[in-house]
């Protein structure tokens, strides 16, 4: 009932089989729950029978395997739920879950975190494949910052951060989050952070008709939820402008709409030569194009000055009143990425606003080139 992973129950008592009883009330079980852990899956299908009546979800994980399946009904007069919920008990993460569905198809999803409701459509990790590449302008080409994640783990939120900040435009009812130990990966495939995903109509692309968020690696890959594979966007295979966005940084659009099929296409953001939609959607920053830093205030604005600027956020994260205090942790206010939110001083997160508006007039600003 109140979807916290510990499943309630609700009796009617009856006189007949569909009469209520007018001596005894129906009665709820609220379960609270306990310190165990859950994963719970919701099946839409799409071939098969929408209700997904018959699939079957196999769960992967330290504890060996566990398996349900999807059924019509258990006895007269009752129904049990759609949801497909596993216990894991101590378990914090499952290794993977493989669904089947009666039509044949078959999903797979990687390195899931505990204490989350996955939302399954029909063959959704075979369809529209993006193989992204991008860059970010806040912690690019600043070796140390690197240098320090590949011996240090970024501090990357576990649950991706676009639901809070309300980009999504479709329905989507998963927040969906990582193993801590996806993102304790070192090296070039460390994850610097969440990105989002958007596939657009061909036609008119300020439509919306697909959103995802994925994970960056420090190499530019823009990966699933398991850090690894290639994006699936979960939507039909068809023509689409690919959008990519990030929390803190302005937006990038193919300027083509690009056939997507099950065999990952590659879009290089980071290349001049991949087309973007509007003038200067990216920094160039030594002949690799990465998408511009400093959009605390999440608009399609980039301003040091005035009204709704992207500097004042930064001195209220940091208590606004002291300029020289910083806070540490994953804000959207830190601009440059080092894990640390200041104002002033060497490496504070207020500069880059300054120079990605041309440097010298406050006044300026700079708009996101994304429909
Ligand atoms: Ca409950
Ligand atoms: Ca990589
Ligand atoms: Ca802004
Ligand atoms: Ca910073």
């Amino acid at each position: 009932m109140d979807h916290d992973g510990a499943i309630d129950i609700y009796a009617s008592y009856g006189t007949s089989y569909v009469t209520p009883s007018t001596s005894r009330d129906d009665e709820l079980y609220f379960n609270n729950g306990n310190s165990n852990h859950f994963l719970n899956f919701n099946l839409e299908g799409d071939a098969s029978n929408r209700d997904a009546v018959g699939a079957c979800v196999t769960l992967y994980g330290a504890w060996g395997k566990q398996m349900r399946e999807i059924r019509a009904g258990e006895s007269y007069g009752i129904v049990c739920s759609f949801t497909c919920h596993f216990g894991l008990g101590s378990a914090l993460q499952a290794d993977s879950a493989v669904v089947r569905w009666p039509s044949g198809t078959v999903d797979r999803f990687y390195n899931l975190a505990a204490d989350q409701w996955v939302d399954v459509e029909e063959g959704q990790t075979d369809r529209s494949k993006v193989a992204v590449i991008a860059a970010l302008g806040g912690p690019y080409d600043q070796e140390r910052l690197d240098e320090r994640r590949i011996a240090q783990p970024w501090p990357c939120s576990l649950a991706e951060p676009y639901t809070a900040l309300g980009l999504h435009h479709r329905r989507v009812k998963l927040i969906r989050t990582v193993p801590q130990s996806v993102l304790n990966v070192t090296g070039s495939n460390a994850i610097v952070d969440w990105v989002w995903l958007e596939l657009r109509d061909a036609v008119n692309p300020a439509t919306v008709h697909g959103q995802r968020p994925a994970l960056l690696q420090r190499d530019g890959d823009v990966v699933e939820l398991d850090g690894v594979r290639p994006v699936a966007m979960g939507i039909p295979n068809g023509n689409y402008h690919l959008v990519v966005r990030h929390r803190n940084h302005f937006g990038a659009m193919t300027s083509a709409a690009l056939a997507l099929g099950p065999a990952p296409t590659t879009v290089n953001f980071k290349l001049p030569g991949t087309l973007t939609y509007g003038t200067n959607a990216r920094k160039d920053v030594n002949g690799t194009l990465v998408l511009w830093e400093g959009n605390t205030r999440d608009d399609a604005l980039l301003k040091y000055a005035g009204s709704n600027n992207d500097r004042d956020p930064i001195l209220v994260r940091i208590g606004g009143t002291v300029p020289t205090a910083s806070v540490s942790g994953y804000y959207q206010e830190d601009v440059n990425m080092n894990g640390q939110v200041k104002y002033a001083g060497s490496g504070n997160d207020r500069d880059p606003i300054l120079v990605n508006i041309g440097g010298s007039v406050p006044t300026a600003s700079r708009t996101e080139q994304v429909p």
